[in-house]
């Protein structure tokens, strides 16, 4: 794969939201996968639990590049190791860099490589609540969120809670950039279409998300 631009130039469903339909082919969505489940061999999907209640979130969690998300008793926070295995992150795998540089930029100039890689995993029965991304201390550059496997109806909102929202169906391979005012809008997963993509054996739905989190 080559880092060019996008085939398409990507729908604005909001200002500074992009999202880019089938962005990645299907033998690309297989090299994608692979590369996944490498990261996933050394560091294993994880159940994340609730800073103050401790309750499992229904999704379950990896990471890769230098700083994971991670979340427990102690809070919502970035680190450099695995909870569980205490190892660091493995590195971001050079597709995803590639990924980074050809779409991270299409909205405003971007030149710094992502430092996370969140790796959320959901089960047909997993879903992920309204929430904003604020824990990255850089919420000038953008997210980068990319789709893998079942269909998710995902809620974009405004950056009030209160505001309204839309569902949109997010598909395999399709390509979704989060920036500028729409860097802290509100967003959830309300659920997982089972059996709607071959793309993965098990099932279920893998959703990456490229980001920074350091100010430069
Ligand atoms: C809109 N993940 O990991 S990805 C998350 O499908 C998260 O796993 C969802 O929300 C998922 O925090 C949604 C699309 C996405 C990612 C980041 C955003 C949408 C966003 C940041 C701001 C606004
Ligand atoms: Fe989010």
């Amino acid at each position: 794969m080559s880092p060019c631009h996008p085939a398409s130039p990507g729908l604005a469903l909001a200002p500074g939201a992009l999202w880019f339909r089938t962005a990645l082919e299907r033998s690309v969505q297989e090299e994608l996968m692979a590369a996944i489940r490498q990261v996933l061999s050394s560091a294993p999907l994880f159940q994340p639990t609730m800073p103050r209640t401790g309750k499992p979130l229904s999704v379950r969690m990896s990471n890769c590049g230098p700083l994971g998300w991670v979340s427990d008793a102690d809070g919502y926070r970035y680190q450099s190791f695995h909870p569980q295995t205490r190892a660091p992150w493995p590195p971001m795998p050079d597709i995803l860099l590639d990924l980074w540089n050809r779409f991270s930029g299409l909205e405003s100039p971007q030149s710094l490589p992502p430092e996370a890689c969140l790796i959320n995993h959901y089960s047909p029965d997993a879903r992920m609540s309204l929430h904003q991304d604020r824990d990255e201390d850089d919420l000038t550059a953008p997210v980068l969120s990319i789709s893998l496997g079942d269909i998710a109806l995902f809620r974009l909102g405004g950056t009030e809670r209160r505001a309204a929202s839309r569902t949109i169906r997010l598909e395999s391979g399709d390509i979704f950039v989060l920036g500028g005012e729409s860097r802290l809008a509100f967003h959830g997963v309300d659920r997982i279409i089972a059996g709607s993509s071959t793309l993965l054996p098990e099932g279920g739905r893998f959703n990456l998300t490229l980001r920074r989190v350091t100010v430069p």
